[in-house]
């Protein structure tokens, strides 16, 4: 991280997004990846977290398994290094529709859905909620061993484990597909007998996708690293604004209606202008970052609430106030406008530091916003991917 504090206290967070890009993989093997393991209640996940482990359910330090898990932990792997497997409390669909017992998918960087019968509203909710977040998982379909005994009592005669095992892998795989999944990975397992259908490939493809992945949670922790840098510059813009809403006030002074709000809005976009130079939001930036992330910059503006003018505009309304007092002066009383001057005065240096304030803080949040939005595109992060060999060389590889 320390490599990656100049570039981005110096330049902007797209330069430093090129340079974690330029590294080679091996050297993003120490950052910490925390697996969640979710899925609906009683799918299997504890169990399976256990055979990650290879650990027995009734060992010490192992995941407890048949009742309900309440709250999340985490067990690091024994032999992946900084691996944390987490298990998650089951997500469930209330009456209402809405998923209750949700814990917040944001803190974990892979996720491994956990799933028992068939793709359920839970499992969609679940992958949508991940590919929005731009992260990628694997779909393990637990519990396998109790279908192959379901389809063996009821088709005795034309029975073979091979056929039924295929054809849930491919419904799996068309429910993944249908909600716009990207190469999906689907691993068939029994928690029962781990060593048995494709927990060994899992564990091969995890192995193999690791320093990808490692490197994908760097990215991600970008922004929130970013954080302590972005104060700084927070609070050398915050240093300017109180004199620059005394100029305004001042200018606020002047006896000419409605001067107060112009010249209000052209002090405000030279300072968002600024603000942005100094953030590394500018175009130019922008535009070269849309393009490290194959995105339109249009999609970056959108991320960008400093970017309204509405509110604004809205505020600056106050300054109508003395605008009118003025022209009353003027029209009604026939004399120089001094009340209507100074309201207009004073109201705009409210008004203005109001403004800059809330213009600084939308800027500094728009940073992190801008990058996320960056990197929550699916095709992005599916590109990071593009050397990562398929599960299905992987399959080969070890049926061979
Ligand atoms: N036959 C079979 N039973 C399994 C399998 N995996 C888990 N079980 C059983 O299913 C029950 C629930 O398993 P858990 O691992 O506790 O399920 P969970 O998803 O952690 O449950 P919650 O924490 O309540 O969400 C236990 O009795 C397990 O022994 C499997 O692959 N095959
Ligand atoms: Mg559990």
């Amino acid at each position: 991280m320390e490599e990656f504090q100049l570039p981005i206290h110096q330049e902007t967070l797209s330069n430093a997004l090129s340079m974690v890009e330029a590294k080679p993989l091996h050297y993003f093997s120490n950052v910490l990846l925390n697996v969640a393991v979710v899925g609906e209640p009683g799918s299997g996940k504890s169990s399976f977290i256990n055979n990650m482990l290879g650990k027995r359910a009734d060992k010490p330090g192992a995941a407890q398994t048949g009742i309900q898990t309440m709250k999340a932990r985490g067990y690091p792997h024994p032999s992946l290094p900084q691996v944390i497997l987490w298990d998650l409390p089951g997500r469930e669909h209330s009456a209402l529709g809405s998923c209750t017992n949700q814990v917040d998918l944001n803190r974990f960087d892979f996720f491994i859905i956990v799933a028992y019968q068939h793709f359920q509203t839970v499992h969609a909710d679940l992958v949508h909620e991940i590919q929005a977040m731009g992260k990628m998982f694997y779909f393990v379909r637990a519990k396998t061993d109790l279908d192959l005994e379901a389809s063996r009592k009821q088709q005795p005669s034309g029975y073979d484990d091979e056929k039924v095992l295929q054809c849930i892998k491919e419904d799996c795989m068309m429910a993944l597909l249908k909600e716009s999944v990207i190469d999906p990975q689907v691993f068939l397992v029994s928690n029962l007998d781990p060593w048995s259908m494709d927990f060994p490939l899992l564990l091969k493809t995890l192995e193999s996708d690791l320093l990808w992945l490692k490197r994908q949670a760097f990215i991600f922790s970008l922004p929130y690293f970013s954080a302590p840098v972005l104060e700084s510059k927070k609070a050398l813009m915050e240093g300017k604004i109180m004199l620059k809403a005394l100029h305004l006030g001042f200018l606020g002074l002047q006896p000419v209606p409605g001067f107060s709000f112009v010249v209000a809005m052209f002090f405000f976009l030279k300072f968002r202008t600024q603000c942005y130079q100094v953030f590394g939001l500018d175009d130019t930036v922008l535009t070269v970052l849309a393009k490290v992330v194959e995105k339109p910059v249009a999609v970056l503006w959108a991320a960008m609430a400093s970017r309204a003018l509405l509110p604004v505009i809205l505020w600056r309304l106050l300054d109508l106030v003395g605008a009118i007092v003025m022209v009353l002066e003027y029209c009604w009383l026939n004399c120089f406008p001094f009340i209507g001057c100074w309201v207009s005065g004073c109201s705009s240096v409210f008004t203005s530091y109001y403004m800059l304030h809330r213009c600084l803080r939308n800027v500094a949040n728009d940073t992190q916003n801008v990058l996320s939005r960056a990197l929550e595109d699916p095709l992005y992060t599916a590109k990071l991917y593009t050397t990562v060999p398929s599960a299905t060389v992987l399959q080969t590889e070890i049926s061979t």
